[in-house]
C-alpha cells in the first residue's frame, strides 16, 4: 500500500469524477487503526551502505575434495577454505556440489548443504511440487554437450562454464560464500553486456550495467527499478559477434528467498539470504531458443487460455453497485465498442470480505439477474479476490465470518511460531492469510470458491495483494481483535474527501482550463488533507544497520544483510506478512523462504479450484505476485501503474519480460491505474494495449471515470483498434497454441526476430506480436508522427502497411518517421507472413462464427508461410483440434 501514502496529498474531487464517487464507504464509521502499528525499525540497505563489508574481501571460499564422476557429471564435497568469515550469517563449513549435464543444452550446478538437518527449517533447495525440478532428459549422455564446465582450487573453488570458444559465467578470481542466511557468487560480464529479463521489474527491457535487482514482493505501485511483485530469477543474455550468428544463453537461479543481483560494469553478482545454489545454465544459443528452453525444459509452458480471454477486458476500483456494472455495459454496448468482459474490483464485497457480496449494493439474487443477461449477450464476469481472509471480533457473535470460521476450524491460515494464527491488516481489518503449504489448504479454497460460485457464477478470478500484503508490522491483530472491523491506519483512496487531481504530462496543454483548475484545486486540498489525515507517514521504531550473525540463530524478520526493499525504512517486516511468520508443514517452513512463493501458491491453489468449478474447462486467473513457473496456470497484469505516459512505455518492456518468464497472458491497467487519464493518452493506450495479449482497462477508485467510451476520441480509436485485435483473434490465438506447446512467444522483442542486428538489442518502444506484425505505438504526448525503425531490411526483409498493405519504403538501420496522428497506431506485416483472420463479431464468440480471410504478405522472394490452430477455445482436453500450415510459394 505505500504509493497511497504518497498519493494521500494529492487527491481531490473534481466535477467530472463526481458521476463515479461510491456513496460512503461502510468503513468511515469503523475505527481507524493507530499508525504505530504500521512503524518498523529503519535500514540501511547494503547495497547504500558504505561501511557494510564486501564479503569479497573477508571470505575463505571452498576447495573441492572427493570429486567423483556420475553418468552425467560429477559430484564434490566444498569445504571451507579458511577461517570463517561470517560476514551476513553463519559459515556452512561443508557444502555438496552437484554438476549435471542434464541435456544436450542444459546444465546445472547445484551447491548446498552436505549435513542437511531437517530441524532447521529453512528450504535449500524449492520441492519440485511448489515448481518445476528438472532432472537429466531422458537419452543425455555426456557427449556433444553444448556447454562445459571446468573449475578450479585455486586459490579457491571456481568454475566457469563455456560454450564453444565462448566462456559464458565466470567466477574464476572470486569466492563463493555459502552461509545460513547469505550466499553470493560473482560472474564476469564482457562489456557492455545485453542482459535481459529478471523479471518483474520497471524499466528498462535491456537491463542496464548498473543497476541492482532487488527480488522481495512488495505491495508498490510500479517503482522505477526498484521490486515490485513477481520473482523470475532468470536472464537471457545475446552476445552479437561481428560477421556471425549473435550468441544468446539463459542462466536460472532457483532460489525464492529475498534476493539481490548486482549488474555492474564487470560482472553480475548474485546475493541471496538463503536457500541453496541450485543453477541452470541453457545454451541457447538465439534468444528464441533460450526462452524455450527455459520454459519448456524447466519451468513449464504457460497455460493454454480460453479464447475469450482474448476479448476486451474493463475493470474498475469504484463501480458501486449492479446498477453502474450493467451502465458500463450498455455504455459499450451504445458506443459500439467490443466488450467482452466485465470486472468487479472491491467495492462489490461485504465489508471487504471474500467470497461474500455487499447486501446493500450488490446483493446476489440482483447480482444473478445481472450476470445471467450478460452471459445471454455472451459476455463474462471477473471478481477480485483478495489473499488476506477477514479476522471477526471473536466477543462480537454478530460479526463472525463463515470462511473464517471454516479455516480457523482446519487451522488452514499462516501461524505465528507460537502456532497462535498471524494476524496483519488488510482492507477488511485485521486479517488472517492461507496457509497453502498446509495440504488441507487446497481443500478449503476450492470449497469456498465453488460455495461462493453458487450464488455469483463468475468466470475467472483475479487474485490481488498476494505479495502477501499487509498493511500493519508483524502480527498485529493479536491483541487487538476486538476492533474489528477497523480501518487501516492511513488514509486510502476512496476515503472521504479523497480524489485524485494529477493529470497526464500533456493535459496542461490539451485541457488549459481544466488544468489550471485542478492545480489550484489540489493545493487547497493539499493543506486541508495534511491538517486532517490520520498520519500518513509512520516514524520509524529506530533506525540501525545491520544486525550481528549469532551461532545457531537465523535472524528471519532482521537478517544481517539489508535488501534495498523499496518500502520506507527497507525492513522485510514492512507492508507484508513477516519473514518469522510459520507454516504447518512437517518443516514448520516460515515466510523467510516462501515470502517469494505467496502469490504463486494462491494462484496455483486457485486454478486447481477452477478446475472443480468448471470441470474440465481451462481455468482463468490473474494474479498480481508471482514466481518462476506461475505461467503454468496463471495470467499477470501489470499492477498499479499511473495515468502517465511513463507509464505506458515501460509496459511494452514489462510484457517482453513477461514473454521470457512464461507468462505471456500478460497487460497493464490501460489508461493508467492511479491519477487521472485524459483522452490523449487514454486514445493512444487503448490502441497500444489491443497487440497485448490480455487487453484490460482498469482504474484506481477516485480518478475520473475512463472506460473507452467517456471521450468520443478514445472511443474512436477503440472501436478502429478492436477491429484490428477481433480481425486477428485467430492469429493471436495460434500464438497461444504455439507458445503452450512448442515454448514460442506471443508478445516478442524486435531483437528476438532479428537477433543479428545489434542496433535492436534496447528496442523497447516497439514490439512484435508473433513473427508477423510489427507494432509502433506513439509513446509520447502531442505527437504527429512516430518514429520507427524497420529490422531486417538488410537482408531483404519486406514490410508492408497493415492500413494500406503497401510495401513500405524505407533503408537499413535508419529511423523512418511515419504519419501517426492521434487514432491511429502503425503496424506493419512482415513480408513471408500468412495472417489468418476472421470477420469481428461484439464478441469473441460470434466472431468465432464469422467468415476467415487469409492474408498473405509475400516476401521478397515470393512466398509467405503461416498456420492456424482450431479448437473449441475453452476445454482443457479436446476431443478434436486442427493445426493448419500453409504455404505460398513462388512459380
Ligand atoms: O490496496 O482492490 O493492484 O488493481 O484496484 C489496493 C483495489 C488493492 C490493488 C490492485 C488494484 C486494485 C486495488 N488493489
Amino acid at each position: 500500500m505505500g504509493p497511497w501514502r504518497v498519493l494521500t496529498a494529492i487527491v481531490l474531487c473534481s466535477a467530472r469524477s463526481l458521476a463515479q464517487t461510491p456513496t460512503k464507504p461502510q468503513y468511515s464509521a469503523i475505527p481507524t487503526l493507530n499508525a504505530s502499528i504500521d512503524a518498523a525499525p529503519s535500514l540501511i540497505p547494503n547495497i547504500l551502505d558504505p561501511t557494510a563489508p564486501n564479503a569479497q574481501d573477508v571470505c575463505p571460499g571452498y576447495k573441492a575434495t572427493n570429486v567423483t564422476n556420475t553418468i552425467h557429471g560429477f559430484t564434490a564435497n566444498l569445504l571451507l577454505a579458511g577461517k570463517p568469515c561470517n560476514v551476513y550469517g553463519n559459515d556452512v563449513a561443508e557444502l555438496s556440489l552437484v554438476v549435471e549435464y542434464q541435456s544436450q543444452k542444459r546444465l546445472s550446478v547445484k551447491v548446498f548443504p552436505k549435513y542437511l538437518a531437517p530441524a532447521n527449517s529453512s528450504q535449500y533447495i524449492i520441492p519440485a511440487f511448489i515448481t518445476g525440478l528438472p532432472d537429466v532428459d531422458e537419452g543425455t549422455t555426456l557427449l556433444g554437450n553444448e556447454l562445459n564446465l571446468t573449475w578450479s582450487n585455486e586459490p579457491s573453488f571456481q568454475f566457469e562454464i563455456s560454450r564453444g570458444s565462448e566462456r559464458i559465467f565466470s567466477t574464476v578470481g572470486t569466492v563463493i560464500v555459502f552461509e545460513d542466511q547469505f550466499l553470493e557468487l560473482v560472474t564476469s560480464m564482457i562489456p557492455e553486456y545485453n542482459v535481459y529479463g529478471l523479471a518483474e521489474h520497471i524499466g528498462n527491457f535491456r537491463l542496464g550495467n548498473n543497476l541492482t535487482r532487488t527480488f522481495y514482493a512488495a505491495d508498490d505501485g510500479n517503482p522505477i527499478d526498484s521490486n515490485v511483485y513477481g520473482t523470475h530469477p532468470m536472464y537471457l543474455e545475446t552476445r552479437y559477434k561481428m560477421g556471425s550468428d549473435s550468441l544468446s544463453h539463459g542462466v536460472y537461479a532457483r532460489n525464492a528467498h529475498a534476493q539481490e543481483w548486482l549488474l555492474r560494469e564487470n560482472s553480475i553478482t548474485y546475493r541471496t539470504i538463503g536457500g541453496s545454489f541450485d543453477l541452470y545454465f541453457l545454451s541457447g544459443p538465439t534468444p528464441k531458443k533460450v526462452i524455450a528452453q527455459y520454459q519448456g525444459g524447466i519451468v513449464g509452458l504457460p497455460a493454454m487460455q480460453m479464447y475469450w480471454v482474448l476479448g476486451f477486458h474493463q475493470c474498475r476500483w469504484g463501480y458501486q453497485n449492479w446498477t453502474v456494472m450493467q451502465e458500463v455495459v450498455d455504455g459499450y454496448a451504445n458506443a459500439g465498442i467490443q466488450l467482452e468482459t466485465l470486472w468487479n474490483d472491491i467495492d462489490y464485497m461485504d465489508q471487504y470480505r471474500d467470497f461474500t457480496n455487499g447486501e446493500l449494493n450488490f446483493p446476489v439474487p440482483a447480482g444473478q439477474a445481472f450476470l445471467e443477461k450478460l452471459r445471454a449477450a455472451g459476455q463474462h464476469y471477473v471478481p477480485i479476490v483478495d489473499s488476506n481472509i477477514y479476522a471477526p471480533d471473536p466477543g462480537n457473535a454478530s460479526d463472525a465470518y463463515d470462511t473464517f470460521s471454516r479455516g480457523a476450524t482446519q487451522r488452514v491460515f499462516i501461524q505465528n511460531p507460537d502456532e497462535s494464527f498471524y494476524y496483519g491488516d488488510n482492507w477488511p481489518g485485521f486479517s488472517v492469510w492461507p496457509d497453502f503449504l498446509n495440504p488441507v489448504t487446497q481443500d478449503f479454497w476450492t470449497n469456498e470458491l465453488i460455495a461462493w460460485y453458487r450464488d455469483i457464477p463468475y468466470d475467472g478470478i483475479w487474485i490481488d495483494l498476494s505479495e502477501a500484503s499487509s498493511f500493519c508490522v508483524g502480527s498485529c491483530g493479536t491483541e487487538n481483535l476486538a476492533t474489528n472491523p477497523a480501518h487501516p491506519p492511513f488514509l486510502l483512496p476512496g476515503d472521504p474527501g479523497m480524489i485524485d487531481y494529477t493529470y497526464p504530462e500533456s493535459f496542461n496543454i490539451t485541457n488549459v482550463t481544466e488544468a489550471a483548475s485542478a492545480i489550484s484545486a489540489s493545493a487547497s486540498q493539499a493543506s486541508s488533507v495534511s491538517a486532517t489525515a490520520t498520519t500518513s507517514s509512520t516514524p520509524p521504531a529506530s533506525t540501525f544497520t545491520r544486525t550481528v550473525p549469532t551461532p545457531g540463530v537465523r535472524q528471519l524478520d532482521f537478517p544481517p544483510y539489508v535488501i534495498n526493499n523499496f518500502f520506507e525504512g527497507h525492513a522485510l517486516v514492512k507492508n507484508s506478512i513477516a519473514p518469522n511468520a510459520t507454516h504447518s508443514d512437517a518443516y514448520n517452513t516460515t515466510e523467510y523462504e516462501m515470502h517469494n512463493l505467496f502469490g504463486h501458491l494462491i494462484s496455483n491453489a486457485t486454478y486447481h479450484a477452477l478446475l472443480q468449478v468448471f470441470p474440465n474447462r481451462r481455468p482463468f486467473t490473474v494474479g498480481r505476485s508471482q514466481f518462476a513457473g506461475s505461467g503454468n496456470f496463471t495470467a499477470h497484469w501489470g499492477g498499479d501503474n499511473y495515468s502517465k505516459w511513463g507509464s505506458m512505455y515501460f509496459s511494452i518492456s514489462q510484457a517482453l519480460q513477461f514473454a521470457v518468464a512464461g507468462i505471456p497472458m500478460f497487460g497493464v491497467d490501460t489508461c493508467g491505474f492511479a491519477g487521472n487519464t485524459d483522452y490523449e493518452l487514454c486514445s493512444r493506450w487503448m490502441q497500444l494495449s489491443a497487440f497485448f495479449p490480455f487487453y484490460r482497462n482498469h482504474n484506481v477508485i477516485a480518478s475520473i471515470a475512463q472506460e473507452a467510451y467517456v471521450w468520443s476520441s478514445v472511443a474512436d480509436a477503440t472501436r478502429t483498434v478492436m477491429q484490428i485485435r477481433f480481425s486477428l483473434l485467430p492469429y493471436f490465438y495460434t500464438l497461444f497454441y504455439q507458445a503452450h506447446f512448442l515454448g514460442e512467444t506471443v508478445m516478442r522483442a524486435v531483437a528476438w526476430e532479428f537477433p543479428n542486428d545489434p542496433q535492436l538489442a534496447g528496442v523497447d518502444n516497439q514490439f512484435m506480436l508473433g513473427s508477423c506484425l510489427l507494432i509502433t505505438p506513439v509513446l509520447v504526448p502531442q505527437a504527429e508522427t512516430v518514429k520507427t525503425v524497420f529490422p531486417g531490411l538488410a537482408e531483404k526483409t519486406t514490410w508492408y502497411d497493415w492500413y494500406t498493405l503497401k510495401t513500405v519504403d524505407a533503408e537499413a538501420g535508419v529511423n523512418t518517421t511515419i504519419e501517426a496522428p492521434l487514432g491511429h497506431i502503425p503496424i506493419f506485416i512482415k513480408g513471408g507472413s500468412i495472417l489468418p483472420l476472421q470477420q469481428p463479431g461484439n464478441t469473441t464468440k460470434t466472431s468465432r462464427q464469422n467468415p476467415f480471410n487469409i492474408l498473405i504478405a509475400l516476401d521478397s522472394g515470393g512466398s509467405a508461410s503461416g498456420s492456424l490452430y482450431l479448437d473449441d477455445g475453452e476445454s482443457l482436453v479436446q476431443e478434436e483440434s486442427k493445426y493448419i500450415e500453409v504455404k505460398s510459394e513462388s512459380a
